[in-house]
């Protein structure tokens, strides 16, 4: 702990200067807490959950000083939804406008929406977020101007600082937004950003694929160019401030770390959402052929060293022992999805689902059950792995645990305080978990059984070939118990399983 750390826990100065804790607890030190969330890193991706062919020394090094989840859910199998889950403690199903975001986007989450950052931010911290951020930015989806300050932002739900990636690396505007302005912005070259016509006298990818000099794309991704890479969404300018896609991961990793450093003697709480290992997957030179695996591989060599980065910086500045750090991903793992990079070709024998059934997009277990490691010297007991059924939707009202904090009424809506679970001291967790494809379908996991509702959809995406989505018109159960890959669909044998775990996901509908 550090000494203002210190001071504020002897003094309560934390809750005297917010509403964040309640007047008659005793005074405990406030951790700094670090999210890590990857980017479509699969559960059978790192070393420590079983990679053979792949080393990843940083997360091997936290799960043997930390705690591995073996049963941690992100709320959905894609990016938006599942990440407006985890800072707000809502569902995404809930509403609407929660699906994968376009680059131009509007803010999803309202500044009158109470998130983990404000959480955070009135428990007297420091809130940061660093990257992917794929949630909207400014008031109106379309019409922002990406050359002024954008009027609504990160800083508008709770984060003090930000420096981030509006949507993904495979859309535009392909420049970093700090603090609201795109980062590094060049006069010379202002920006357009269009998702719904191209700018005239721009080149397309569709039509100019010999400008596609650093990947080419194989489904999709054929609209502005940027960095010799094909995109989704069209734009004009930039000029200067436009990312180098070899470059983001340091890019990122540097702010991440210097505002670790700035704030080393205060709380602070820093969402480090990396571009890793999301396509377009074009990671740094020096991690090229690292893996044997080709660019996902070396992507998620990548991953791993920003996780080393930041444990070194914590070691440096003497708040390993007063950090909960927290390693997780936003949904599965995808092989080919939209970028000509051997993913597939190049596996060399690597199961990214670790032996689960399905991918991102999916219904299946490797759709949103991801991996998650806690570190949290002295309170998280060490090289341990729990089978505990977590999910990313409570990490809010856990944390508001911790803090011993209030929260308005209506915040958090889904969030269930699952402290013991999360910290190693319940072996249990929760009843259930509520995951979400990317057609909307629900599952509900027990600690026995995996039931998928019935739903509409394709039986698999032409930009992602091979994998089976799961979306079918007929309920699908599964007895993870002695079938934990989801082989054979035991519907039929018991329907009364089938009504209960239906009846879950009614009354959840139900609960507003
Ligand atoms: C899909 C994209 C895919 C990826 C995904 C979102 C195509 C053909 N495919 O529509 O490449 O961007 O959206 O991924 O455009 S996520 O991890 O951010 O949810
Ligand atoms: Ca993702």
């Amino acid at each position: 702990m550090n000494k203002s750390q210190l001071l504020l826990s002897l003094t309560g100065a934390a809750a005297a200067a917010s509403c964040g804790t309640g007047p008659e607890k005793t005074a405990r030190p406030l951790p700094n807490v670090v999210i890590i969330l990857a980017d479509d890193l699969g559960y059978g991706d790192l070393g420590c959950y079983g990679a053979l062919n792949l080393s990843t020394p940083h997360v091997d090094r936290l799960a043997a000083e930390g705690m591995r989840f073996g049963n941690a859910y992100a709320s959905a199998s894609v990016s938006t939804p599942s990440r407006y889950s985890l800072l707000t403690g809502q569902y995404p199903w809930r509403r609407e406008d929660t699906g994968v975001a376009v680059g131009d986007a509007g803010m999803i989450i309202r500044p009158e929406q109470y998130t983990l950052a404000d959480l955070f931010k009135n428990a007297g911290y420091t809130t940061g977020a660093v990257g992917k951020w794929h949630l909207g930015l400014g008031d109106k989806g379309g019409e922002q101007d990406w050359n002024a300050p954008l009027p609504m932002g990160p800083g508008d739900i709770g984060f003090d600082y930000s420096y981030i990636m509006a949507a993904t690396g495979d859309r535009v505007p392909c420049v970093f937004i700090e603090n609201g302005c795109v980062a590094g912005w060049d006069p010379s070259a202002p920006i357009e950003v269009s998702y719904r016509q191209p700018f005239e006298g721009e080149p397309l990818a569709k039509d100019h694929p010999e400008l596609l000099y650093n990947l080419q794309s194989s489904v999709g991704h054929n609209q502005a160019i940027v960095n010799g890479i094909g995109r989704i969404g069209y734009m004009r300018g930039g000029g200067k401030a436009l990312w180098k896609d070899e470059n983001i991961a340091d890019s990122l990793t540097t702010h991440a770390l210097d505002f670790i450093s700035e704030n080393r003697d205060r709380p602070f709480f820093l969402y480090l959402a990396t571009n890793d290992v999301h396509v377009p997957r074009f990671p740094h030179e020096r991690f090229r052929g690292k893996s044997g695996m080709g660019l996902r591989g070396d992507a998620i060599v990548e991953f791993d060293w920003t996780v080393g980065e930041v444990m070194r910086r914590l070691r440096e500045l003497g708040l390993e022992e007063n950090t909960l750090l927290i390693v997780t991903s936003d949904n599965g793992p995808v092989l080919d999805d939209g970028y000509q990079d051997q993913a597939r070709e190049l596996l060399n024998g690597h199961d990214p689902s670790g032996q689960l059934r399905g991918n991102k997009y999916t219904v299946y277990e490797a759709g949103a059950r991801v991996p998650a490691l806690v570190r949290w010297p002295g309170r998280v007991p060490a090289g341990v792995v729990s089978d505990a059924l977590v999910s990313h939707v409570d990490l809010f009202a856990s944390f508001a645990g911790l803090l011993e904090a209030r929260l308005p009424r209506g915040a958090a809506p889904d969030s269930q305080g699952a402290l013991e679970a999360w910290l190693g001291e319940d072996p249990v967790g929760r009843d259930y978990v509520i995951a979400q494809a990317n057609n909307r379908a629900l599952s509900v996991r027990t600690a026995h059984w995996k039931y998928i509702e019935p739903s509409n959809g394709p039986l698999s995406y032409s930009w992602a070939p091979g994998i089976e989505l799961g979306f079918l018109p007929e309920p699908q159960l599964f007895d993870l118990l002695s079938d934990p890959a989801e082989r054979s669909d035991v519907a039929q044998l018991h329907p009364d399983i089938v009504e209960r775990m239906q009846e879950i996901l009614t009354q959840e509908r139900e609960r507003r």
